[in-house]
């Protein structure tokens, strides 16, 4: 399909795609496929304050209730799954399988959150006083904001949303400036959903497009008590100490560097097939994307040996077309930045397969993946880069592959592949991964969304998604009820009057 018959199929008119400021390209050939309008600076003040109407009326709405909400966005996103996530290609250049595995995602966090709206559950505690009870209630907060990244523009939307409307707030998103469309289709299915729901507040969700300007008013109105940004940890590094300042609550899901250790009793097939899919799928642009390799020095040659035919055999272009694995970079700046960094780990004295333009693939930022043995774990290597490469490491004993997994900034992902259940177990204590996530005989990427997502470190400490996530959300308050006649202290205090 052409671009311009993917936006008619996601609802999109004329007057939604000209006229505005801001230029979207795609990255499957740089083509401008839209002029969408801009949200002005000094329309954010009275945006925040349709949010806070909105709170007072949907945070007294039943729980339950407002999963229905939710619940309907999720019969809306089944039915315009194919459209969304052809708009996801064209706007982030996923592959279409990814594009549409990201709208699962989305459905899948739907399904989680109408299950959670009845399950908003607090304790019921001992009172060490006679005729007393506690418990703790767990209310909504209050206007949500929302900051989204490029490469995952519509799941992370999504998994914020849909938690943030079971637990009583109202939502306002700010999507990158590089993919608005996929915000302004996501508006469009969930307006399908609100109309069915019937008595929604107005503004209860609210998208706001454009630049820094824009995010910055989100982080620094009181009137948003819950900031979640996702995004590199020097958005990050600004954004949350503003927040905090103010006494926001922010969610952070910043920069990973995600390692896998690969140990001498590894399954090496299964091992290379998840290497592959998570080193070089979503082009290297997710946040859970595996950078780093440490391998044991008994099978690292075999391994590289392996993967380096493996890598060159990839089909890489449109990723519109069957059969492409990898897709598009976001734009050139980024391949630039790729080619950089493969010539400082050069430098640094790594040895670099791969790499460098695609050729013959087309007009956008198609590039060949890289791996990169190093001597060591440098600079280079700790630096999250964005892109398909992976860094190669070797190691000899166990606690020395520990150490170099955990000697980066970043803590999100991780994992191991080994078949010695003690290494296994190892790596998930107290004394193992450093991660928000780590996994066994698993890449790094691809978590489903019933667990806590997130990460510790530069990684920001932010949790979304499942388990107890939604927590973030609310705001927990501790009661203490008194049916008796009498009013004894805590503590054995007395103070008779
Ligand atoms: C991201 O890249 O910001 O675990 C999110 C994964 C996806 C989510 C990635 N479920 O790879």
């Amino acid at each position: 399909m052409r671009h311009s018959e993917v936006l008619q199929a996601a609802g999109f008119t004329q007057a939604d795609l000209t006229g505005g400021s801001l230029p979207v390209r795609s990255p499957i050939d740089g083509a401008v496929v839209a002029q969408v309008a801009e949200t002005l600076a000094a329309d954010m003040p009275g945006i925040i304050a349709k949010s806070k109407e909105a709170f007072k009326a949907w945070r007294v709405v039943p729980a339950p209730r407002r999963g229905e909400l939710v619940r309907l966005l999720g019969e809306e996103l089944r039915a315009a799954k194919d459209a969304l996530g052809a708009v996801v290609t064209l706007e982030a250049g996923k592959i279409t399988s990814e594009g549409l595995g990201e709208v699962q995602e989305m459905i899948d966090i739907c399904d989680f959150a109408v299950g959670q709206s009845r399950q908003l559950y607090g304790l019921t505690i001992a009172s060490e006083r006679p005729g007393h009870r506690m418990m703790e209630t767990w209310h909504p907060m209050g206007p949500c904001g929302v900051i989204t990244a490029f490469n995952f523009p519509v799941a992370v939307w999504s998994w914020n949303t849909c938690l943030a409307l079971i637990c009583g707030d109202p939502v306002i998103w700010k999507p990158s400036e590089k993919t608005p469309l996929t915000a302004m289709t996501c508006m469009k299915i969930l307006d399908r959903a609100l109309e069915r729901f019937g008595d929604a507040p107005e503004g209860l969700v609210q998208l706001v497009v454009g630049g820094p300007e824009i995010g910055e008013a989100l982080v620094n109105s009181t009137d948003v008590p819950i900031l979640s940004a996702t995004g590199s940890t020097r958005m990050g590094g600004i954004v949350g100490p503003k927040v905090a300042a103010r006494w926001g609550r922010p969610i952070l899901e910043l920069g990973g560097n995600n390692g896998m250790i690969v140990a001498p009793s590894a399954d090496l097939d299964m091992a290379i097939r998840a290497i592959v899919f998570s080193a070089v799928g979503t082009a290297g642009q997710r946040c859970t994307t595996l950078r780093r390799l440490i391998v044991h020095n008994s099978i690292k040659d075999e391994l590289v040996a392996k993967l380096v035919p493996a890598y060159a055999s990839l089909p890489i272009g449109d990723p519109r077309s069957d059969g492409t694995l990898i897709g598009p970079l976001i734009d050139q700046a980024t391949a630039d930045r790729m080619q950089a960094m493969l010539d400082q780990a050069a430098s640094e004295g790594g040895t670099v397969h791969g790499g460098g333009a695609a050729n013959g693939v087309g007009d956008g930022a198609y590039v060949n993946p890289a791996i990169v043995e190093m001597p060591a774990q440098t600079e280079t290597v700790k630096t999250e880069t964005f892109a398909p490469i992976l860094y190669v490491m070797g190691y000899d004993e166990f606690d020395e592959a520990i150490e170099l997994h955990n000697g980066v900034p970043q803590g999100l992902s991780s994992c191991i592949f080994t078949l010695n259940m003690r290494e296994a177990e190892a790596f998930l204590t107290a004394a193992g991964s450093d991660c928000g996530i780590a996994n066994v005989n698993i890449g790094p990427s691809g978590a489903e969304i019933g667990g806590a997502f997130g990460g510790e470190k530069e990684t920001g400490g932010g949790r979304e998604s499942g388990s107890d996530a939604w927590k973030g959300y609310m705001r927990r308050q501790t009661n203490t009820i008194n049916y008796s006649s009498e009013l004894p202290l805590a503590q054995g205090v007395k103070f008779d009057i």
